[in-house]
């Protein structure tokens, strides 16, 4: 099954300004199945244990506070191609270098408050999707 699934948040800057609605309307719009779905936050310890790779980053208080600040949405997502075509649909992670009309580029606002996570590699898809969702949550 490798290279069909991705792992998504929608973060609490997109949450908070009401956009769950339209990201996910973009997200199946552009053919992705949600495989799994979940309303939930993060505590500053889960956060961080979610961006452990990031540890040593000058921003990775900044990132573990704002993913901790509140609700977000997290998704398994299914599309052949998944984690290269999510990462186009979602834009770069500076929303102001973003091409027009990705996700980021239509609702984030700042670099660290860019409202879409999206796994980088199959590896991490899998496991970041096992970190939010049981195997009796997911199909
Ligand atoms: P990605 O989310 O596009 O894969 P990563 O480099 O994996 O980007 O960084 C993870 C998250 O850390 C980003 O989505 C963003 O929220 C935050 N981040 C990355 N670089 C910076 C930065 O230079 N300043 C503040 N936050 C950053």
């Amino acid at each position: 099954m490798a290279n069909n699934r991705t792992f998504t948040m929608i973060k609490p800057d997109a949450v908070a300004n009401g956009h769950i609605g339209a990201i996910l309307d973009q997200i199946t719009k552009a053919g992705f199945k949600i495989i799994a779905l979940k309303y939930t936050s993060l505590s500053p310890e889960k956060a961080g244990e979610f961006y452990a790779v990031h540890a040593e980053r000058g921003f990775f208080k900044d990132l573990v506070g704002f993913m901790s600040s509140g609700p977000i949405v997290a998704a398994i997502l299914e599309k052949d191609n998944a984690i290269e075509d999510f990462r186009k649909l979602i834009g770069a992670t500076d929303p102001a270098k973003a091409d027009k009309g990705t996700i980021r580029n239509l609702f984030a606002k700042s670099i660290d408050a860019n409202a879409v996570h999206g796994s980088d590699s199959d590896e991490n898809a899998a496991i970041e999707g096992n970190f939010f969702f049981s195997a009796f949550e997911r199909f």
